[in-house]
């Protein structure tokens, strides 16, 4: 990796923006209306961000494709066809490049190009910000569309090294594609990325082995071609369903159900329960209004999808090995999938349980889990990634007085809004820890935060302040709250990686902000409204002036 050796900006700009993904694109769309010079610096040699990067088997989203998608333009919209009702992750990436070309937006990114430090000057309320490529950047903004899965993570398992076969992680698969044909593939991870990759590599490879610690509950996504009826309707009502799907609680159009599973008969629960599993996807979790805040309504839920997996699964103890008892559904990222547990069926999958004895090693020819050596020649880690705050903290920021923001997260995230942090004046988060973010259809969040953070920029330019910052008890607040309102759920109880829990050393702190994508956005409003309330707001000449 190249330092940077200059201290000196090669570049002065209004703002600089970390990542091209759908945070990152669309904020400069945004800014160049504004008439703001930005710079958008992107690690990946193109656009996509997540979708640019986990290319692995299998790869699609779990939103429904005429929902996961831009709402800010009507051209965009009405133009764009997805061919499933689920996109894959090459379509997702087909519409983030037309996006990308449509608005004209290459011209102002440079790719190939990670941000490694950004430091806030305090006598001229700008952030100079520094690339592996040697770049020395000026601006009066900095705005982190980083993603909140983007840093990758493998188990620091002895003898990493050793292993002479090829190893992948869902996250950073290779773009030129990987054949698995005739291979013996091990699979270590039974999370949303391993639950769609393994029914596709089990179809190619001669031998799969899965490596299982916590199992899941997952929903058959119902996955199909579009239909043109379909997308027709949703293209003649766009403007109402998109402003359904901002005041929702998650940013998707459940079709929620809004009473308790225990208001209802056992029978008419087993009838909506079944009703929600045909439909398919996320929408099962809306089936009722608690699933996720009382404990007897999940047990129902869970059950019942316990039921589903004995009676899809044809060997018993395989089976029952699949089926999660130590999590309340849907408290660790409910998992949507084609064929997953019918794989398991397959005469060349096998599932090993690794929750009492876990791997020990990589060795020379595979694994070592006690004084059993599985061979293979390819093992896939589907492992998961440092979210939400891991890319943040790998970046060297420092704010006001050299604070690093490392080190103020030590022990967790804290955000106002997780659109700012105390200390770090006119650095936005898109998606930061404690906003909704990965409990929502990222896009929507996506494009209010953008919106927020555009107007918040155009209002300070309007009136000549040069500075925000989140006052430090508006913050202790918003953290105050959003952990009272995580501790009313089901969620803490898990050992997710909403919770931080799947890296070692990590604090357990509840990240995402889960009062409501709704509720958030008003929040959001009425703050921005109300003079940015809970943010203080200056510029230089204020400050010479006070002298
Ligand atoms: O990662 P994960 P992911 N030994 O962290 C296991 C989004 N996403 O990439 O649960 C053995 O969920 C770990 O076990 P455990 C979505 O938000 C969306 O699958 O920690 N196993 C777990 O099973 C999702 O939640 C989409 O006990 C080890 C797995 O690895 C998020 O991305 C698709 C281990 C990691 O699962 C992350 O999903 C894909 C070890 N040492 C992803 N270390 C869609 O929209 C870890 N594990 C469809």
């Amino acid at each position: 990796m190249t330092q940077p050796t200059s201290s000196h900006p090669t570049q002065t700009v209004d703002a600089v923006i970390v990542g091209a993904g759908f945070g990152g694109l669309y904020m400069l769309h945004r800014l160049r209306k504004l008439d703001l010079t930005t710079r958008v610096f992107e690690a990946g040699t193109g656009v996509g961000g997540t979708w640019y990067w986990n290319r692995y088997p299998g790869a699609r989203c779990d939103v429904e494709s005429m929902q996961y998608s831009y709402s800010f333009s009507e051209d965009l919209q009405q133009k764009w066809s997805w061919s499933e009702l689920f996109a894959s992750q090459p379509e997702i990436l087909r519409y983030a490049n037309h996006v990308a070309d449509q608005l004209d937006l290459r011209r102002d990114i440079t790719f190939e190009t990670r941000v490694v430090a950004a430091a806030f000057d305090e006598a001229a309320n700008r952030w100079t910000v520094r690339t592996d490529k040697g770049d020395v950047v000026s601006a009066r903004f900095c705005i982190m569309a980083t993603g909140c899965l983007s840093t990758a993570r493998k188990p620091d398992f002895p003898g990493m090294d050793s292993f002479k076969g090829q190893t992948f992680h869902t996250g950073h698969w290779p773009h030129e594609g990987v054949d698995l044909t005739g291979l013996r593939v091990g699979v270590i991870g039974t999370g949303s990325s391993a639950i769609q990759a393994i029914p596709v590599i089990a179809q190619q490879a001669a031998e799969v082995t899965v490596f299982q610690r916590t199992p899941n509950f997952s929903i058959p996504s119902r996955n199909g071609p579009m239909r043109p009826e379909y997308e027709a309707q949703w293209k003649a009502t766009y403007p109402e369903q998109r402003a359904k799907a901002r005041m929702s609680r998650n940013g998707v159009l459940t079709n929620p159900n809004d009473f308790s599973a225990m208001s209802v008969s056992d029978q008419e629960r087993l009838r909506i329960l079944e009703e929600r599993w045909q439909a398919g996807g996320t929408v099962f979790m809306a089936a009722f209004n608690d699933l996720v805040l009382n404990q007897q309504s999940n047990d129902a839920a869970a059950e019942f999808v316990r039921g589903k997996i004995r009676s899809l699964v044809k060997d018993p103890a395989t089976a029952e090995l699949l089926t999660p008892k130590n999590h309340p559904i849907g408290t660790k990222r409910i998992c949507v999938d084609t064929d997953y547990f019918l794989t398991y069926n397959r005469d060349n999958v096998k599932l090993v349980d690794v929750s009492k004895a876990p791997i020990e090693a990589l060795t020379e020819s595979g694994l070592r889990i006690g004084s059993t050596e599985y061979a293979f020649d390819a093992i896939v880690f589907a492992t998961g990634f440092d979210a939400m705050t891991g890319t943040l903290t790998r970046i060297d920021i420092r704010g006001r007085d050299g604070e690093t923001l490392a080190a103020k997260w030590e022990a967790g995230p804290r955000t106002y809004l997780g659109l700012m942090t105390a200390g770090f004046p006119n650095l936005f988060m898109i998606t930061g820890p404690g906003s909704p973010s990965v409990l929502s259809n990222m896009i929507v969040s996506i494009e209010q935060h953008v919106d927020w953070i555009t107007d918040c920029i155009a209002s300070l330019g309007a009136r000549q302040i040069d500075r925000i910052e989140a006052n430090r008890d508006a913050e202790d607040n918003w953290v105050a709250h959003v952990n009272e309102v995580a501790f009313k759920t089901l969620y803490p109880s898990a050992n997710s990686w909403y919770m931080g829990a799947n890296i070692p050393g990590k604090p357990r702190v509840f990240m995402p902000y889960i009062g409501g994508v709704g509720n958030y956005r008003v929040k959001c409003q009425e703050i921005a409204a109300n003079d940015y309330e809970g943010f203080e707001l200056s510029s230089s000449a204020q400050a010479v002036a006070a002298e």
